[in-house]
């Protein structure tokens, strides 16, 4: 069973807020903050620096190249978010390359809290205390390096967001997603019935809605083998852990 949703409200602590909402703007994720049945706060942590050059970054002791995310800009800006929270659930996450891998049970796990806080890194990194004081999580949405958290914030948020109640409707229904079956999706169609010299599938448009399913099934299982068969690996175990448990 899934764990209850409760997620409602990001704030994104950021070096460039104007980065936002970006892409969050648009579509169902977009609609729901413009409705406000969802918060997206983004903060400039520059207004927790101090003046006058608000400076936010440092050298790195020791030596080296690059510079490194200051830490009271961000214990200011915690400690602050957290003194206007009511003691609901909240949780701190900081985008970084070397966190865990960012994945769909992961969205499912952060929409299990009321209020999501995303520190976005940038440069060489923070300065180790927010790693070790503030933050309750590291993650990294993969294996290539970005400029800084702001794309993987809003890669973050759009996949929790998209998981509260009422965001998605119910046609592209969140319940029977792919990743979440351990599948990928079997191919799709709409008019016309011939184009660019492909035919849909007969079988498509024959009505037989148990021929329809088993040609799915396959067309998916065909799908995932050539494209993601570690996503296969996990499908069969998981079929296998099943068949256990009734033993
Ligand atoms: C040579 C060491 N680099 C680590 C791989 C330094 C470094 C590179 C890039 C430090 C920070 C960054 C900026 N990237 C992010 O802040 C980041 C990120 C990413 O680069 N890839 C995937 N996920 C993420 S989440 C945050």
């Amino acid at each position: 069973m899934s764990a209850e949703i409760l997620v409602r409200e990001f704030t994104v602590l950021t070096i460039f807020p104007q980065m936002f909402p970006g892409p969050l703007g648009f579509g169902v994720v977009g609609r729901a903050f413009a409705d406000e049945r969802l918060v997206l706060d983004v903060r400039d942590l520059r207004a927790w620096a101090d003046p006058p050059h608000r400076q936010v970054d440092d050298e790195t002791f020791g030596g080296g190249a690059g510079m490194v995310l200051k830490p009271e800009p961000l214990f200011r800006a915690v400690e602050a978010i957290r003194a206007e929270t009511p003691p609901r659930s909240l949780h701190v996450v900081l985008l970084d390359p070397g966190g865990r891998r960012f994945d769909q049970a992961a969205a499912r796990e952060l929409a299990g809290y009321e209020r999501l806080v995303l520190i976005c890194g940038r440069y060489e990194g923070v300065d180790e205390r927010v790693r070790r004081r503030l933050v309750d999580e590291e993650l990294s949405i993969g294996d290539y390096v970005l400029c800084g958290g702001e794309l993987a914030a809003m890669v973050v948020v759009e996949a929790t967001a998209r998981l509260a109640p009422g965001v998605v409707g119910r046609a592209e229904s969140v319940a029977e997603e792919s990743f979440e079956a351990s599948l990928l999706d079997h191919p799709h169609y709409t008019r016309p019935a011939e184009f660019a010299g492909l035919e849909v599938p007969e079988v498509l448009r024959s009505g037989h809605h148990e021929q329809i399913e088993s040609w799915r099934r396959q067309a998916a299982l065909d799908r995932t083998r050539r494209q993601r068969p570690d996503l296969l690996a996990r499908a069969v175990t998981e079929d296998d852990a099943r068949k256990g448990e009734n033993r």
